[in-house]
C-alpha cells in the first residue's frame, strides 16, 4: 500500500506527534526486549507499537468503564460463542485518529506500516457469519457510545488454518495468541468457579426456603481477558471479555510426589481443554460433551459476574433488567437463561416466580439460520449428568410450559410436542430461547418473516409482539477505511469524511455516478486494488492471477445451500463452450473461490476438491488457459477478505432462496463497488431495494417457488439436466474422469446429489444463472455503464452500516442511553 493513501494532508503538529511516538516506540522496544530499535525484528517492533497504542487507549478505557459503571447506565451484554475480530492494529489506529502519526513514526524508524501490520495474527475466534457480525457490532456499539460488553471464550486454538494439498482441504491448528495477545489484559481479580457434574440435593427448610447442595462436582476456574474495543473517534471504549479455563489448583502435589503423574495433571488437562479449541462447525452440530461444557462455561462465568457486579453496585437484584440487557447470539449461549435463574434461586434466595420473571425481562435472542439441522438440541441424559442443576431448572420450565398449553389448548398434544423444551430425549435450545426471551429477531426482513411463518410459527401465533427482523450490517470502519484505503480516500476527497460516522451520507456520492472523471478515478482504485490482491496472492500463497482480468468472486463458508456447486458446474459449462468454440467472445475472467468447509462435512470438502480439479483442467488446456482461470484462495479469514473484497468486480450471492438468513459478505462487496449476481434471498432483497434491481444481476427461483416445489415434490433435477445439453455435458465431467485429480478420483457423490435429489435447486436455477452471468459480462464490456452501476452500489450501501443495525436493536430491544454526544471529540 502506498504511504499517503490513508493520510489526509499533514496537519500542523503531526510531525511533532510522530516524533514523540517514535521515541515511545524506541523506548518500548528497549524496555520490553532489552535491545535498541535497530536490532529489533518486525515482530518485536509490532509488539512495541501495539503496546504503545494500548497505552493510548488505557486512559479512556478506564474512564469510561468506571464512569458508566458508576452512573448505573443500562448496559448491553452481547453474549456470543464467537467473535471474529480480525487484526486490531490498523483498525484501532484509524478509530483513534492516530494512523498517520504512527505511520510517520514507523517510516522514520525505517519500517513500512504494511510490513508491521502483517505480523499481527488474525484471531480466528469464530466460524463465520455470526462471529464476524458480533465483531462489527462491538465496533458500532463503541462508536455510538452505547454502554456495552461482549462476552466470549478465549479459545487457545481458533478456527483451523486451511491448507490445500493435492487439491484437498487440510486443517491445521491455529494458535493465534502471538500478536493478538498484545491487546488483552488478564483480569486475575475477576475469576469465577464453574461447576460440572456431581449431584444436587434440594432441601426445603422449615421456614419454607430452598437450600440446594452441590456435591462431588468438578470445578473449573474462569479467568477473564479483556480487550478494549475502540470506537471511531469516540471517547467511549467498550470491552470484549474472553474467558479462559484453568484448573482450580495448579497440580496435585500429593499425587505427583507419589509418582502418579497422570492423575495429578488429568484434572488440569480436562479443565483447560474447555477453552482449548473453537468448534469448527456451523451447521452440523455434533452432540459433543466438550462443546456443551464450553457453552456452560461461558454463560456461567458471565452470569455470575453480572449478578455479582450488579449486587455490588446496585444492591437490588430485582432491578437487574433495568441495568442489564443480554443479547444471546444464536443458541450457543442459551444456558445463560437457566444459569441466571439458578444463581437467583440458589445463591440469592429468590423464589422460582421472581427468578423467572427477572430472567424473562433480561434476555433477547437472535437467530441466524433457518436450517433445521443447525438448531441445537442436546441429549437430555448428557445434560442431566453434566449439568444436573441446570437440567432440573429446564425440566421445571418445560413442565410449566406443558401445563400452560394444556390449559389453553386442551388435548392438543401435537402443539405441546412442537413447543416443548424437552422432547424425544433432547433439549431444544431454540425453543428455550424463544420462550424465555423478551424479543426474538431474525437478521434480515425476509428471515424475520420466515421465523414467524416457518421456524417459530407456533410461538408467533401466541406472542406475535416478540418477533422482529433487524437487518444485519457491517462496519464501514473496517470494511472501507481499513480494507480499502484508496476508495476511502477518494470518497473522503469527494464528499468529506462524515460517512465514517454517518454512513447514510454516502448517498451524496449518487450524483457522481454520472460524472465521467469520478468514474475514472473509481476505476483506477479498483485496478490498483486488483494489482495489490495479485501481489498479495503470489506472496502469501504462491498463486498467480491476472490483475487485468474480470474478478468474479465467491467467498464465504462452504455449504450446499450457498451453492458453490452451481458456480462450479457453470464454470465447467464455460470451459466446454470455449473448447468447442461455442463461446468465442469473452473477456478474460478469473473465477475466485475462498471458503472453509467444516471438517466433518464431506460434501463441502468434496466441492473444494472439485473446484481445484476444475482449476487444473482449465489451466491444462490451451484453448482455455488464456481465457479464464479458476483460483481457490486458501484459508479464507478476515484478513483475506480485506484484500479480496476491494479487488472484486462481481460478487456471487447465489444461495437458494429462503436459506441464507442475511449474508454480510454481500454488503461488504457492495460497499467496495462490486456488482452482485444473486438470488432474492436474505439481505440481497434489501440490497435490490436500496440500489435498484436494475443495478444488480438478480436471477433464479423466489422463495414461494422453492416452497411450492418442496411441497408438491414436483422437481425432477435429472429431467432438468437432460433437457439442457450444456448442463448435461458440464455435469458429465464429475464422473467421466476428465477432471485431473492427484489420485484419479472422481466426484460421483456430488454428481448424484445433484442428479438424484438436488435439495438446493442448483440445476433448477442453472439456466437463469447462466443468463444473468452473461448479462453481467455484457455490461462489463460497457465500461461506463459498469462503473456507473458500481459507483451506485457503493453510494447506496449506507443502509447496511452496522451503526444503523445497532440503532435499531437499541430502539426496539435494548433501550440504552448513549453517552452524551457533547463529550465526543473529533481529534485524538
Ligand atoms: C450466519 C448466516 O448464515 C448468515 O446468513 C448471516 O448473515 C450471519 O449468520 C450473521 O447473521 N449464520 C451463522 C451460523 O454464522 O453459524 O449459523
Amino acid at each position: 500500500m502506498s504511504d499517503d493513501i490513508r493520510n489526509n494532508p499533514p496537519e500542523a503538529g503531526l510531525a511533532e506527534r510522530a516524533a514523540e511516538t517514535r521515541s515511545r516506540i524506541e523506548e518500548k522496544v528497549r524496555k520490553q526486549f532489552a535491545i535498541p530499535i535497530d536490532e529489533a525484528t518486525p515482530e518485536q517492533v509490532y509488539e512495541a507499537v501495539g503496546l504503545c497504542v494500548r497505552d493510548d487507549i488505557m486512559d479512556s478505557w478506564i474512564t469510561w468503564r468506571t464512569s458508566t459503571q458508576r452512573s448505573g447506565a443500562k448496559c448491553v451484554i452481547y453474549l456470543s460463542a464467537e467473535f471474529l475480530i480480525g487484526r486490531l492494529l490498523t483498525n484501532n489506529l484509524i478509530n483513534l485518529g492516530k494512523y498517520e502519526c504512527y505511520e510517520m513514526a514507523l517510516r522514520e524508524l525505517g519500517y513500512d506500516m504494511a510490513t508491521i501490520e502483517e505480523v499481527e495474527s488474525d484471531p480466528a475466534l469464530g466460524n463465520g457469519g455470526l462471529g464476524r457480525l458480533a465483531a462489527c457490532f462491538m465496533d458500532s456499539l463503541a462508536t455510538l457510545g452505547l454502554p456495552s460488553m461482549g462476552y466470549g471464550i478465549r479459545y487457545e486454538y481458533g478456527f483451523f488454518r486451511q491448507e490445500i494439498r493435492d487439491g484437498r482441504q487440510v486443517e491445521i491448528p491455529d494458535n493465534w495468541a502471538f500478536g493478538g495477545a498484545v491487546w488483552e489484559t488478564a483480569r486475575t481479580d475477576r475469576t469465577y468457579e464453574v461447576r460440572f457434574g456431581g449431584t444436587v440435593e434440594e432441601n426445603w427448610n422449615s421456614d419454607g426456603n430452598l437450600r440446594v447442595e452441590y456435591r462431588d462436582y468438578q470445578s473449573v476456574i474462569a479467568k477473564p481477558y479483556d480487550m478494549p474495543v475502540v470506537g471511531y473517534r469516540s471517547p467511549y471504549t467498550g470491552t470484549l471479555r474472553l474467558w479462559s479455563a484453568v484448573a482450580p489448583k495448579q497440580l496435585d502435589l500429593v499425587q505427583f510426589n507419589r509418582g502418579d503423574y497422570e492423575s495429578a495433571s488429568a484434572d488440569r488437562e480436562l479443565a483447560e481443554s474447555i477453552s482449548k479449541v473453537l468448534y469448527p462447525e456451523d451447521s452440523h452440530p455434533r452432540g459433543k460433551e466438550l462443546r456443551l461444557r464450553q457453552q456452560y462455561f461461558l454463560v456461567s462465568a458471565t452470569m455470575q459476574q453480572i449478578v455479582d457486579s450488579h449486587r455490588r453496585r446496585n444492591g437490588d437484584l430485582r432491578k437487574l433488567p433495568d441495568a442489564v440487557v443480554v443479547q444471546i447470539n444464536d443458541t450457543h449461549p442459551t444456558l445463560a437463561i437457566p444459569e441466571l435463574i439458578r444463581i437467583l434461586i440458589d445463591n440469592e434466595g429468590f423464589s422460582w416466580e421472581e427468578a423467572v420473571e427477572i430472567a424473562e425481562r433480561t434476555f433477547n435472542y437472535t437467530n441466524h439460520t433457518l436450517l433445521p439441522e443447525a438448531l441445537e438440541c442436546w441429549p437430555a441424559p448428557l445434560m442431566r449428568s453434566l449439568l444436573p442443576r441446570i437440567y432440573r431448572i429446564i425440566e421445571t420450565i418445560d413442565a410449566r410450559l406443558r401445563d400452560r398449553i394444556w390449559q389453553t389448548n386442551p388435548g392438543d398434544a401435537d402443539l405441546i410436542s412442537r413447543l416443548a423444551i424437552i422432547h424425544d430425549g433432547k433439549v431444544r435450545m431454540a425453543n428455550l430461547c424463544v420462550l424465555m426471551s423478551t424479543k426474538v429477531n431474525g437478521v434480515s426482513q425476509l428471515h424475520g418473516k420466515l421465523l414467524k411463518t416457518r421456524l417459530f410459527r407456533d410461538f408467533y401465533v401466541t406472542q406475535p409482539e416478540k418477533f422482529l427482523g433487524i437487518t444485519n450490517g457491517i462496519t464501514q470502519r473496517r470494511w472501507l477505511a481499513v480494507a480499502n484505503p484508496r476508495l476511502n480516500s477518494l470518497i473522503n476527497d469527494t464528499i468529506g469524511e462524515g460517512f465514517m460516522r454517518d454512513w447514510t451520507k454516502l448517498e451524496e456520492l449518487v450524483p457522481y455516478a454520472e460524472d465521467a472523471s469520478f468514474r475514472q478515478k473509481f476505476d483506477e482504485v479498483k485496478r490498483e486494488n486488483k494489482r495489490d490482491f495479485a501481489t498479495w496472492l503470489e506472496r502469501t500463497h504462491g498463486i498467480s492471477i491476472d490483475p487485468e482480468s474480470f474478478m468474479d468472486v465467491q467467498a464465504k463458508r462452504l455449504h450446499e445451500y450457498k451453492r458453490q456447486l452451481l458456480k462450479a458446474v457453470h464454470i465447467l459449462s464455460i470451459y466446454d463452450g470455449l473448447v468447442s468454440g461455442r463461446i468465442t467472445d469473452m473477456p478474460k475472467v478469473s473465477f475466485v473461490f475462498a471458503a472453509k468447509a467444516a471438517p466433518g462435512y464431506v460434501r463441502a470438502k468434496d466441492t473444494i476438491r472439485l473446484i481445484n480439479a476444475i482449476s487444473r483442467l482449465v489451466a491444462g488446456n490451451e484453448r482455455t488457459r488464456d481465457a479464464m482461470s479458476v483460483v481457490f484462495v486458501p484459508n479464507y479469514d478476515v484478513s483475506t477478505a480485506q484484500v479480496l473484497m476491494p479487488a472484486t468486480d462481481l460478487s456471487e450471492q447465489i444461495s437458494t432462496a429462503g436459506f441464507e438468513a442475511s449474508g454480510t459478505g454481500n454488503m461488504k462487496f457492495m460497499l467496495n463497488g462490486a456488482l452482485t449476481i444473486g438470488t432474492m434471498d436474505g439481505a440481497n432483497i434489501e440490497m435490490a431495494e436500496e440500489v435498484g434491481e436494475e443495478n444488480m444481476f438478480i436471477f433464479g427461483a423466489r422463495v414461494e417457488e422453492i416452497d411450492r416445489m418442496k411441497a408438491d415434490h414436483s422437481y425432477r433435477p435429472r429431467e432438468v439436466a437432460q433437457a439442457d445439453g450444456r448442463l448435461q455435458k458440464a455435469l458429465e465431467h464429475l464422473v467421466d474422469g476428465s477432471l485431473p485429480t492427484s489420485d484419479n478420483s472422481r466426484f460421483e457423490d456430488l454428481y448424484h446429489s445433484l442428479m438424484d435429489s438436488d435439495p438446493y435447486f442448483a440445476l433448477y436455477d442453472f439456466d437463469a444463472y447462466d443468463k444473468a452471468f452473461w448479462e453481467a459480462l455484457r455490461v462489463y464490456g460497457d465500461r461506463d455503464e459498469w462503473l456507473r452501476r458500481a459507483v451506485l452500489n457503493t453510494a447506496r450501501s449506507g443502509y447496511f452500516s452496522s451503526d444503523r443495525t445497532i440503532n435499531e436493536y437499541n430502539e426496539a430491544v435494548w433501550h440504552l442511553t448513549p453517552i452524551d454526544d457533547a463529550a465526543r471529540f473529533d481529534e485524538a
